[in-house]
């Protein structure tokens, strides 16, 4: 008995050892592989395309050949008595075992494939609506600026089009190949497809049925905002609300239709009373977007938590370089080094990116929080954790309170008044609550291609069954298996999953709710502190809560995360639904008023 035990001890510190020694080398590996995608995504060309996909092979063929020599030597990798190891093999396992899924040959071609989808997303022009033979625009910013911005129904038709033609229709020629790849790889680490094997990160057998209860939870409150929607815009697209109730996805200021916030105008409940939107004030204060940065900066250090570093100042990418094409899809970037955090943005000066400014810096305070634990609990506690840091601190940057504090509102304008407050939440609304059925169908759909239930002759018109179905939106004009629609949105072309940002819309109320608890600054049962006024600028209370949460990284299962920063060891939509209720309640009366009924035909 003592021998074995004995054995046992001396078997976790050689364990440990060796897992030390791999941290170290795959720190590496990853930080020379992390520089090479960099360099290509602020400067798409053919030689960084090469580095990029080469040193990415290395990775592969590292974790494969490590994993081959940790096997080999460990064949009792789940019995260890220290949990936090069986934790590491398990995971180690999962890159070992997929990095050695396809022979070299097969795994180049399935970088390719990924690497020139992207490429076609990325540098895709399309053409001017007013001169059909000027085809210069981007996406970022021109044609995103056209979606939000115009409001003639066919010039946003033709961008639409245009947008849909040159992304997804190139692309969908290698979606069916990426599919195949994808999942050979998932089932060979024994995973029944490429769908389950992304769903693993969330640690729990029942995570498909919790989502669908959350959005079952939610809906209600989804088909009054549509409803609601759906009237004004009625009043401005006069012949374009038709008897199947459902909204041209064309005419909602976002190229997905995923967040409304540039209709806010056309459908504000109280247009005599303030507004929100700060782009102006921002514009007229000389904001840049460097300065937009330094202001998020300042609020995550007001709470406490951690400053970027002056590498991260230096490095990153701020602001769309003129002379070369560069990946304009907002992201945040770890390194591994322990030093090296870069955000690359083509930022331009307007609230909605001031969001996504937190956003982002959210993503690279969470690299800084767990820099510390081994490189393979260097994760979010699940992958909605990680999208949620920096929307919940924008939950507080954008209250009217807020605004007024750091100068962006005048001071004497009244913001605490029932209609204000209304206009508020439905502007709020317009991104959160209209975004969940868009966050739930992007994966609905990839999970219904990877297990084969949807075959490559549906892609599209399962694509628009979604669309109808979830989110009652309608394409501007005929689609059909020429189309790939939704290869026109980023994270398909390039292979990101998306239910992370469902999670993340649910579970950010959870933890503002928390964090305001903790700064002081809501009560429940005090109605002059209402969880949406709730602002938790300087509270080192609420930044240590977080911070305690982030720290851990995925080093334990995320209910155990959650305990630590809520209380709660489970998502659920009280928060979100608590935060909303005026405007919920307000809704089902003006509805009724406008005598909308909510649902349409799918
Ligand atoms: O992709 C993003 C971030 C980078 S993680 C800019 N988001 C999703 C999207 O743009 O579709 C943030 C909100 C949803
Ligand atoms: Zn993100």
């Amino acid at each position: 008995m003592i021998g074995s035990f004995s054995d046992r001890n001396d078997l976790e510190t050689k364990a440990r050892l060796i897992l030390d020694e791999y941290n170290r080398q795959s720190s590496e590996v990853c930080f020379k592989s992390a520089s090479a995608n960099w360099n290509y995504a602020v400067n798409i060309n053919d030689d960084n395309e090469k580095i990029k996909l080469r040193e990415s092979l290395e990775n592969v063929k590292f974790q494969k050949e490590s994993w081959k020599n940790i096997s080999s030597q460990f064949k009792t990798r789940d019995s260890f008595k220290d949990a936090v190891l069986n934790r590491m093999f398990q995971k180690i396992s999962i890159t070992g075992m997929s990095a050695a899924a396809l022979p070299e040959e097969r795994l180049k071609e399935f970088q390719q494939i990924k690497s020139t989808m992207t490429k076609i997303y990325s540098t895709a022009k399309t053409c001017a609506y007013e001169d059909r033979s000027r085809c210069n625009l981007s996406l970022d910013p021109d044609v995103t600026q056209i979606m939000k911005e115009s409001r003639d129904e066919k010039k946003l038709r033709h961008a639409w089009l245009e947008w849909h033609d040159k992304s997804g229709v190139e692309i969908r020629k290698f979606y069916k190949p990426y599919v195949d790849f994808s999942n050979e790889i998932a089932r060979t680490t024994n995973f029944s497809d490429a769908g389950a094997f992304w769903l693993r990160e969330y640690e729990s057998d029942t995570i498909k049925e919790d989502i669908e209860q959350l959005w079952q939870t939610l809906k209600p409150f989804y088909q009054q905002m549509h409803a609601y929607v759906r009237a004004k815009l009625g009043e401005t697209y006069k012949d374009q609300i038709t008897e199947d109730g459902l909204i041209p996805a064309h005419l909602l200021g976002n190229m997905w239709a995923q967040s409304w916030e540039h209709i806010y105008p056309l459908v504000v409940p109280f247009p005599e009373k303030a507004s929100i939107d700060v782009t102006e004030q921002m514009k007229q204060q000389g904001y840049t977007p460097l300065k937009m940065f330094q202001i998020s900066d300042e609020f995550f250090t007001s709470l406490g938590l951690i400053p970027m570093p002056p590498e991260f100042w230096k490095e990153s990418l701020l602001e769309k370089p003129k002379d070369r094409e560069v990946v304009c899809h907002a992201s945040a970037w770890d390194f591994c080094n322990g030093k090296d955090f870069r955000i690359k943005q083509c930022t331009v000066v307007t609230t909605e990116q001031l969001v996504t400014v937190h956003h982002e810096m959210g993503h690279v305070q969470y690299y800084l929080q767990y820099k510390d634990q081994p490189l393979v609990f260097r994760r979010g506690a699940n992958p909605g954790f990680h999208e949620a840091v920096g929307d919940t601190l924008a939950l507080s940057v954008t209250t009217p309170k807020h605004l007024k504090e750091i100068g962006l509102l005048d001071e004497s304008t009244p913001t605490d008044d029932y209609q204000t407050s209304i206009n508020f939440l439905l502007g709020m609304a317009l991104k959160k609550i209209v975004f969940l059925p868009f966050g739930y169908l992007i994966d609905k759909y990839r999970w219904d291609i990877f297990d084969g239930t949807v075959k490559e002759t549906e892609y599209n018109a399962y694509w628009w069954k979604l669309r109808k179905e979830y989110q009652g939106v309608k394409p501007p004009s005929v689609r059909t298996e020429e189309h790939f629609d939704a290869g026109a949105k980023f994270h398909v072309p390039a292979d990101v999953e998306y239910l992370r940002y469902f999670v993340s819309n649910v579970i950010q109320f959870q933890f503002h709710r928390s964090l305001c608890k903790e700064a002081g600054q809501y009560d429940a049962q005090d109605p002059l502190k209402p969880l949406h006024n709730c602002d938790i600028y300087r509270s080192k209370a609420a930044g240590a809560k977080l911070a305690a949460g982030l720290a851990m990284g995925s080093s334990r299962p995320w209910p155990e995360v959650m305990k630590v920063m809520t209380g709660q060891e489970k998502m659920d939509a009280s928060a979100i639904r608590e935060y909303f209720k005026p405007l919920e309640d307000w809704l089902v009366l003006e509805n009724a008023k406008l005598a909308q009924t909510p649902g349409w035909q799918s």
